[in-house]
């Protein structure tokens, strides 16, 4: 057999500390009667005991008062004898009195009977009672055992739940660590993926660049071979040309002592030719005076000689050329002059300009314009004009800019 006891109930315990929690549950009634049951669920044998040894107490206590009544009721009473000698009629007893009595002493005699078989019930229950007290002992004990090893393994379960809370608290420290490791990894990974995005544009331009690279790799390792076969070619030339130096420099020797002997033949012949240099310029001499006095290509007039340009300058190029030739560009003081001039074939350059100062026209021997044969409307400065020129065909002269190309004609004095 065995108690069926719920939660509340388990917790009890002789302990001090469920004793403690009983307690507090008597503080009502009910609660009070509920200990109580729960303690003679607790104690039966003991509970039993003390049932039993109070039904025995009242058993003895009657067992002894019947006794007494039945000793009273069986002593013969010496004024009561009825079958003495001495028995006397007329005395104070009488046969209601011992009727009574005897009917006393048969209920009495009934009342110990049954007393006696109550009490061998008694006996039995008793027996009973042991023998369910040595069962419910024995459950007790298995209780106790039982208890016992719940409240080890209670303690065990606390002993595990206090280290599982400690690592619940380890895990959830953890778990934190982690979440701000997983943010900083967030974190990280967008930094991460923004560099690879880089890292893959700045990879493309590289790959491109690489190819260029590449394309320029093939052809400088082109050139390097076509050089390092030109090199070759030029090393073999240069073996050639070292060969040919060496050679040329005999023959340099050679052709130094050559030159000395040339030098000194180059003396003589220099000395022929000044001697010819002199003789040409008599023969020059000679042929201008049978020019009238003037070089080849002049024209006498008067008593001086015009040379006509056969190409075209600029007016202070025109003049240099005069200059070189010993003479300038030509100055007219004279019509008859100017028609002399006036039978060129073309515009020419004669020597009047205003370059110094604007419209103060000079002749380049420095001489002032003493004759106007300017063309009408001339000279009107027309674009910085500062130089003269003369048209045959108008027979006039006209300003135009000194840097325009013109024939021209120079001037000089005959050779006496
Ligand atoms: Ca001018
Ligand atoms: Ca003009």
């Amino acid at each position: 057999m065995g108690f069926e006891i719920d939660d509340s109930l388990k917790t009890y315990n002789p302990d001090k500390e469920s004793h403690r929690s009983g307690k507090k549950r008597l503080k009502t009634k009910r609660s009070y009667l509920y200990f109580v049951v729960l303690w003679l669920k607790e104690r039966p044998f003991r509970a039993a005991a003390v049932c039993l040894g109070v039904l025995c107490v009242v058993l003895l206590t009657r067992i002894i008062i019947v006794a007494d009544n039945h000793a009273a009721v069986e002593q013969p009473t010496p004024s009561c004898d009825l079958f003495g000698p001495q028995v006397q009629l007329g005395t104070r007893c009488n046969l209601s009195d011992l009727r009574r009595e005897q009917t006393r002493n048969k209920n009495v005699t009934k009342e110990r009977d049954q007393l006696r078989i109550t009490c061998t019930n008694l006996i039995q229950e008793q027996g009973q009672l042991q023998t369910s007290y040595k069962n419910l002992t024995e459950e007790r004990d298995k209780l106790k055992t039982s208890n016992m090893q719940l409240i080890q393994e209670r303690d065990q379960l606390q002993t595990s739940t206090n280290n599982l809370t400690q690592e619940r608290d380890h895990l959830l420290t953890i778990n934190k660590c982690l979440t701000k490791e997983g943010f900083q990894l967030k974190t990280s990974n967008n930094n991460l993926t923004q560099e690879r995005d880089l890292l893959g544009t700045s990879n493309k331009y590289l790959n491109k660049e690489m190819n260029q690279l590449q394309t320029i790799n093939n052809n400088l390792t082109q050139e390097r071979d076509f050089l390092q076969t030109s090199n070759k070619n030029l090393s073999e030339e240069m073996y050639q040309l070292q060969t040919i130096n060496n050679n040329l420099t005999q023959e340099r020797d050679l052709l130094q002592t050559s030159n000395k002997n040339l030098t000194e033949v180059m003396y003589q012949l220099q000395t022929i030719n000044n001697n010819v240099t002199l003789e040409r310029d008599q023969l020059k001499e000679l042929q201008r005076l049978s020019d009238g006095g003037c070089l080849a290509g002049w024209q006498p007039h008067g008593g001086s000689c015009y040379f006509l340009s056969t190409e075209k300058k600029s007016w202070m190029a025109s003049r240099q050329d005069c200059q070189d030739k010993g003479a300038d560009l030509v100055v007219i003081h004279s019509k008859e002059e100017q028609n002399f001039i006036n039978n060129f074939c073309c515009a020419v350059w004669i020597g009047l300009n205003d370059r110094v100062s604007e419209s103060k026209w000079k002749w380049v021997d420095g001489s002032p314009m003493k004759l106007s044969l300017w063309n009408p409307g001339e000279p009107n400065n027309a674009g910085n004009e500062d130089c003269a020129e003369l048209i045959p065909k108008s027979k006039t002269w006209n300003d135009i800019p000194c840097t325009w190309q013109r024939h021209w004609a120079c001037k000089s004095c005959k050779i006496n």
